[in-house]
């Protein structure tokens, strides 16, 4: 055996080595893609299951937690009689209920129906309102929304600042009214 052949058996081993080397590589990265997507996939499924919303899930109030909003609504000259007659004897632009009573802490909700023609606001300064109610008509009112939480009893009064109706305009229970807060 020449050197020469000595040397080139030992490359031939080397190499041999090296793709078993590289074999065994192949296979650890296969076998760790194979385990990662096997997770994965059982990730993904448990989440799925998890996920899935059961009678529990229902939104219910926790015991202490602050009551809903109290519903108001007011309208503005609904038909068939288009508004309130007023002590004048004339059909006048109203909101009604004119008065409300509210409780210091609550919140309101309070929609505002206007089947008038004419535009109007529910301005109360006092408790930072100033809900601008677009025009309506008797056969589709327009809807106003706002919220209103009081923190202070009083009585206070509200009124529409848009110059509607002169008599109403200057009339408790028609475009002005009284809010009483109570503690
Ligand atoms: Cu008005």
């Amino acid at each position: 055996m020449s050197s020469n052949t000595v040397a080139s058996g030992r490359q031939a081993e080397t190499s041999h080595r090296l793709r078993g080397l590289v074999n065994l590589v192949v296979g650890l990265v296969l076998a760790a893609a194979v385990i990662f997507g096997l997770t994965a996939g059982a990730g993904a499924i448990w989440s799925a299951v998890t996920r899935t919303p059961g009678p529990s899930t229902s939104v219910s109030a926790a015991p202490g937690a602050a009551p809903a909003a109290v519903s108001l609504t007011m309208t503005i000259d609904p038909p068939p009689t288009g508004g309130v007659k007023g002590s004048n004897g004339v059909i006048d632009e109203a909101y009604v209920p004119g008065n409300l009573t509210m409780k210091v802490g609550t919140t309101y909700d309070v929609t505002i129906l206007n089947y008038s023609k004419n535009g109007h606001t529910w301005t109360l300064p006092n408790l930072s309102v100033n809900a601008v109610v677009p025009v309506g008509s008797p056969s589709s009112p327009s809807v106003t929304h706002f919220t209103v939480k009081p923190t202070k009893a009083g009585t206070y009064q509200w009124f529409c600042a848009v110059p509607c109706e002169k008599w109403s305009m200057a009339t408790n229970g028609f475009m002005r009214g009284y809010v009483v807060v109570k503690a």
